[in-house]
């Protein structure tokens, strides 16, 4: 077996469309900017580091259970499984599966196309049986993901809460739309909880400043890839939790009356203005069974850490 074996992409679908999203929400009111664009290969690295925070306790919180339950997840994907996983990021998370689970194939997307492709390779060293076919894609979307020989039931794995990124209304619309490129697969999701508010707020507003930085590399990614002038040191980042409607709001806020150019463009911001990149929504046990369910979805099995912090689903098509 070659450990240095190249991987190939499925798919290439590029979003090079950040100048349009950039200056489409900056037009927009209130200013917003789409929390898809955090993750180019330095978003990618501040968000790893953001997981490390003793402040954010999702990351650590997931691995526990993802270790403690590993066996009951391996029966319950049963054997030739193949693992599809919606977000890919660092594929850490994964390879607790991987050695239990024993899956025939592995099937990683992942905006950040070069990362995914680094990242891929390093697991292609470690696992030279797995089939592995990592897609650069958009996840949000439908997509249609070739069969893999061999492979009896595909499953979904969709950790880190991202799913707390979306309005319920879209997070059901694309719940729904997962469930149909796994051909009504299982889906293994991660789910953040509603918790008391310091917990929370503490967690979005580390001392160390990581978030914050993650935050501003919005700014930073547009000076580097669009030439645009954002000075920033001119935003704060500003990241309250909203109790009644159960998410982190985050947002960027110009201290001071300016301008910036982007794409040729000029953009005025009131001093204290807004720009709004992240919401994170934040579940009951029950109100999530409860979007799943509009996807077409039931909660057959769930696994909380003793705080009731975090809760991994295993949901079944219903
Ligand atoms: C990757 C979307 C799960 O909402 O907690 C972390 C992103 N933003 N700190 C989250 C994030 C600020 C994270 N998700």
């Amino acid at each position: 077996m070659d450990a240095l074996r190249t991987v190939t992409p499925l798919a290439e679908n590029r979003s090079s469309d950040f100048a349009q999203c950039l200056t489409d929400g900056l037009s927009h009111s209130p200013k917003q900017i789409p929390c898809k664009y955090f993750y180019d290969d330095e978003g990618s690295r501040l968000f790893d580091a953001i997981c490390e925070l003793p402040e954010y306790y999702q990351t650590r919180t997931e691995t526990a259970l993802l270790a403690a339950h590993a066996g009951e997840i391996a029966a319950l994907m049963g054997r030739d499984a193949e693992i599809v996983e919606f977000g890919a990021g660092s594929l850490k998370k994964v390879r607790l599966l991987l050695n239990v689970v024993r899956p025939r194939g592995y099937t990683p997307i992942d905006i950040s196309g070069d990362y995914l492709m680094a990242v891929t390779e390093t697991l292609a060293a470690e696992y030279p049986n797995l089939a592995l076919r990592p897609m650069v894609a958009d996840f949000t979307a439908a997509l249609a993901i070739p069969p893999l020989p061999g492979a009896r039931a595909r499953t979904g794995f969709f950790p880190g809460s991202t799913i707390g990124n979306f309005k319920p209304d879209a997070a059901a619309g694309m719940l729904r739309r997962m469930r149909a490129s796994l051909n009504g697969g299982s889906l293994l999701i991660g789910v953040d909880l509603v918790k008391d508010p310091a917990r929370l707020h503490a967690a979005y507003n580390d001392a160390a400043g990581v978030t914050a930085a993650f935050n501003r590399n919005l700014l930073a990614r547009a000076n580097r890839d669009l030439g645009a002038d954002f000075n920033l040191d001119a935003f704060a980042h500003y990241a309250p939790y909203n109790p009644v409607a159960r998410r982190i709001e985050m947002y960027l806020i110009s201290q001071i009356r300016q301008s910036v150019t982007v794409c040729g463009r000029r953009f005025d911001f009131e001093a204290g203005e807004a720009v709004h990149t992240e919401d994170s929504h934040k579940y009951t046990p029950d109100s999530f069974a409860e979007l799943a369910a509009r996807a077409g979805y039931t909660l057959r099995t769930a696994w909380q850490d003793d705080e009731g912090l975090f809760m991994l689903a295993w949901l079944e098509s219903a």
